[in-house]
């Protein structure tokens, strides 16, 4: 229980909206997280795995109506549409309130509501920020200890200040009486709102208990709201991972990484580098927020406290290191359950002869669909990586020397592009488009421009948000700027095949990101940036078909020009917030190409 009067009396306020059977202060020990585990044991919501092969580690499934963030029913309520901007949904914030009243109103009836005061970021540092949210989940409880640093000390660390997001988070499943039957997976089939407030830094959720719908620390506060934060106070909040690389000579460099939900993020945070004497190590693998130091350059925390990952994909190939991290203590959700008690996924080893699905119905290798729901996810503390950076948790943060841009694109984007400048930088992050993928509710594998990988994750008007980004770069120190690049790992050839292994073997991209960084590795010039000059990118002992390097790093001048309409209406968007600094990046890229095509 806290004695700061104004989250008292939020508490209070909120208490008497929703109407919980009883109020639990979270104190973030390892006995409440063991005892949300058994409450979700209890009411049917997960099941233990086998102690012997998963120790520690519980196993969910949700409703199938609820295994996604749902971007359709998020909603930023700016004061004016417009400072919401073009791509994100907009509801007025007074009529918003009184809405999500109405449906707050009882929510909570016959559940406990949890207050959980949470840091994003390592307590006491100047870059963390604290928020508390209130659920109605033990699920979310859980999931919030593993994510941020939750509980007692956070509230300390607070003090008597009114400074914390204040986040409200329901099921929308109350249960009129003691006897009414739970559902072991309660949510609002019929209505979910995920609405954000940027201007009293508020977020207020119902209907959905997933991810990021639900564990309100990681993308409403640490994207949502924090990117307007950042934009008032002058630093970044990003979706980008954070990985430490070091050179066979013992020579350090933190790369930072902004890509789509479910592209990848955590293989690449947690590479094991095929080429010999290169290590990468882990600071996070989704969030970034980042701050320029008194020397001039950015330096980066990583604010989560844990990994969210997408289990389909990660094996012991793909991603040991990812394997060895959720061996136990884990939380596992929409996954395969096998017969002896563990979880299985799509690609996980080879399937195995009948398995129970995330739908609880029996699946063999031949029911002809997918075992485990492609958003199915890995709940789990980073301290249990065993490529965790040692600083992880420094309350300065890590210097940047390289920040990658990379989607999904089956054509057009080569396998790197280093921009010529923060502008350029800036214009290739805010061309960026991908594939979509099962991370958020709606079709897979359509093509869109996600801007910096911001899209469903930028509080303000993403004009506004290029201009903040313009703005840091042109007060900044140019030679203590990270060099930007684009970055494909999933182009493919005529037959659909994709031309780059990727995942360890993306380390030969890293090297030559470092080798830049360091001034030591050669660069051509093309009309969309500079690319690794012939014998530049470390190919030794490299297995890839004829042909497969030149194509992934040709600049196709057709696929570009025809890209430019698709990129100006992109811009057009933005009307007149659209900074004249991209703009004048358009409009040169279109130079260039012009006369690159007329001499070719
Ligand atoms: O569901 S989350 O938003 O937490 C994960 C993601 O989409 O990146
Ligand atoms: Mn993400």
């Amino acid at each position: 229980m806290s004695t700061n009067p104004k989250l008292q009396a939020w508490v209070e306020d909120m208490r008497a909206m929703c109407r919980p059977e009883r109020v639990v202060w979270c104190d973030g020990s390892a006995a409440e997280y063991q005892e949300m585990l058994r409450l979700m044991v209890h009411a049917g919501t997960a099941l233990w795995l086998d102690e012997k092969k998963r120790p520690g580690s519980v196993f969910v499934r949700s409703d199938p109506a609820d295994v996604a963030r749902v971007e359709e029913f998020t909603f930023i309520c700016s004061k004016s549409r417009d400072e919401a901007g073009p791509t994100n949904n907009w509801r007025d914030p007074e009529e918003t309130r009184v809405m999500m009243r109405g449906l707050y109103d009882g929510a909570m009836q016959g559940r406990a509501m949890y207050v959980i005061p949470y840091s994003m970021g390592p307590i006491g540092s100047s870059i963390s920020r604290i928020g508390v949210e209130l659920t109605d989940s033990p699920y979310v409880v859980a999931s919030m200890h593993v994510m941020a640093r939750v509980g007692s000390p956070v509230l300390k660390a607070l003090g008597s200040s009114d400074d914390f997001v204040r986040g409200v988070h329901s099921v929308g499943a109350p249960l009129s009486s003691a006897t009414v039957p739970d559902s072991p997976w309660p949510c609002n089939a019929s209505s979910k709102f995920i609405t954000h407030f940027p201007d009293t830094r508020e977020i207020w959720s119902y209907g959905s208990g997933y991810g990021g719908n639900a564990l309100l620390g990681k993308k409403c506060h640490a994207l949502r709201i924090a990117s307007v934060q950042a934009r008032d106070e002058g630093w970044l909040a990003e979706h980008m991972l954070i990985l430490k690389l070091t050179d066979p000579k013992g020579q350090v460099a933190y790369v930072a990484g902004a890509f789509p939900s479910a592209c990848g993020k955590t293989n690449l945070a947690m590479l094991n580098p095929t080429l010999p004497g290169w290590k990468v190590q882990t600071i996070g693998d989704d969030i970034a927020w980042m701050k320029f130091g008194a020397d001039g350059r950015l330096y980066a925390i990583n604010p989560e406290a844990g990994f969210f990952g997408v289990a389909p994909g990660t094996s012991m190939k793909s991603n040991p290191n990812a394997m060895a991290t959720i061996a136990r203590g884990t939380v596992f959700t929409n996954c395969a359950l096998t017969r002896d008690g563990d979880v299985w996924w799509e690609e996980m080893s080879e399937a195995p002869a009948a398995l129970t699905d995330w739908l609880r119905r029996p699946w063999t290798p031949q029911s002809g669909r997918k075992a485990a729901h492609p958003n199915a996810r890995f709940c789990v503390p980073a301290s249990q990586c065993p490529v965790i950076a040692p600083e992880w948790e420094d309350p300065n943060g890590v210097p940047i020397s390289a920040i990658l841009f990379g989607g999904r694109r089956a054509n057009t984007v080569p396998l790197v592009n280093e921009a010529l400048s923060w502008q350029h930088g800036t214009f290739l992050g805010s061309i960026m488009s991908s594939e979509t993928t099962a991370a958020a509710a709606g079709t897979v594998g359509a093509l869109r421009h996600d801007p910096m990988a911001m899209l469903p994750f930028c509080g303000y008007h993403m004009g506004d948000y290029f201009a903040h980004w313009l703005k840091l770069g042109a007060g900044a120190d140019a030679s203590k700027l990270p060099r930007i690049f684009h970055v494909n790992w999933f182009r493919k050839d005529a037959n659909g095949k994709f031309l780059w292994p990727g995942y360890g073997e993306n380390s030969r991209v890293l090297k030559w990101v470092f080798e830049r960084v360091h001034g030591t590795a050669a660069a051509v010039d093309t009309p969309i940036g500079r690319l690794p000059a012939p014998g530049a990118l470390d190919l030794s002992g490299l297995q890839v078909p004829e042909g497969a390097v030149e194509e992934l790093l040709r600049v196709d001048l057709d696929l570009w020009t025809q890209e430019l309409p698709a990129i100006k209406t992109h811009f057009d968007k933005f009307g007149a917030k659209m900074p004249q600094g991209l703009r004048d990046e358009l409009a040169s890229l279109e130079q260039r190409l012009a006369s690159a095509n007329a001499t070719a």
